[in-house]
């Protein structure tokens, strides 16, 4: 990483206006610098041996749900003690100057608490808990929360409120998401792998759809060849010089 914002970055934050139409897709990398793993590759991203992906899916839950609670409820603990950092700060003031949408995959909440608003939850939220068994859903913050909690209501087996692979995205979610793809004019990718859909595939309908791209990542993601701008670095670090 440079300590100077790259030309290219620097010509497109001139030429932000109050109309410009701005989406940012968000992914762990952006909360790295607040303390929270990412899920692939980090020196964190591994818990007590488990690879994430054999953690988030329904399989895992109906297989051993304690094990699978047991590493949400370590998360929410950091993510409690977490505060937002430079970067999702940057957004939060960035909404202030453009249009911005921001869709996260993050389900940490921290945008909300930078201060972001209308924030598209695309795998859900950790804060969020639903019943299996009546389907009720509701907002638990307990930490640490009991394992295994249990619905207040009908007393089944609550889950986390977030997406698993194999489940689909909320529907109107999604709909929200693809359509500021659609209709943006810069598209923003943040600290992403780049390697889930479909929310790596709004990069390819913002580009589709005529919008500059630019990612920022510590290193190239997948969906790095899609973009017009990189900006290496640390997102806590490099963000902010869209706005200086
Ligand atoms: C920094 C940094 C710093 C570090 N500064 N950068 C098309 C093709 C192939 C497969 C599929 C496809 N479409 C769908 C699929 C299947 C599947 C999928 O994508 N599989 C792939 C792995 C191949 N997708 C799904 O199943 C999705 N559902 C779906 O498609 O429904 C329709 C359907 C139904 C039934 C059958 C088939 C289709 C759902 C995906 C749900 C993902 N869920 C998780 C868990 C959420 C809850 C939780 O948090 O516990 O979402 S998995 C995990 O990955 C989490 C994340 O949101 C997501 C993405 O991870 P992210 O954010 O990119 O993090 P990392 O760790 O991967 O990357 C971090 C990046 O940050 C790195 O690049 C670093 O360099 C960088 N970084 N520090 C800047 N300081
Ligand atoms: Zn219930």
């Amino acid at each position: 990483m440079t300590d100077q914002p790259p030309d290219e970055l620097v010509a497109l934050r001139d030429r932000l206006t109050a109309e410009t139409r701005i989406t940012v897709l968000t992914g762990a990398g952006i909360s790295a610098a607040s303390g929270i793993p990412t899920f692939r590759g980090g020196q964190d991203s591994l818990w007590q041996n488990h690879r994430p992906e054999e953690l988030a899916t329904p399989a895992a839950f109906n297989r051993d749900p304690e094990l699978v609670w047991r590493w949400y409820d370590w998360r929410r603990g950091l993510i409690a003690q977490a505060e937002p950092n430079a970067a999702h700060r940057t957004l939060a003031h960035l909404q202030e100057r453009c249009q911005v949408q921001i869709v996260t995959q993050n389900v940490d909440g921290l945008h909300d608490r930078a201060g972001s608003r209308n924030v598209l939850e695309f795998h859900g939220s950790i804060w969020r808990v639903r019943c299996l068994s009546c389907g009720r859903e509701e907002t638990d913050e307990r930490v640490p929360i009991p394992i295994l909690p249990r619905c207040a209501q009908c007393h089944g087996l609550l889950r986390p409120g977030v997406v698993w692979f194999g489940e689909s995205i909320a529907p109107e979610i999604l709909d929200a998401s693809v359509d500021a793809a659609r209709h943006c004019q810069v598209f923003v990718v943040i600290g992403t792998s780049g390697a889930v859909y479909p929310a790596a595939g709004l990069a390819t309908v913002a580009r589709e759809s005529g919008a500059r791209t630019l990612e920022f990542n510590l290193a190239p993601s997948e969906i790095s060849s899609q973009m017009d701008i990189f900006v290496p670095g640390s997102a806590a670090e490099t963000l902010p010089w869209l706005i200086d």
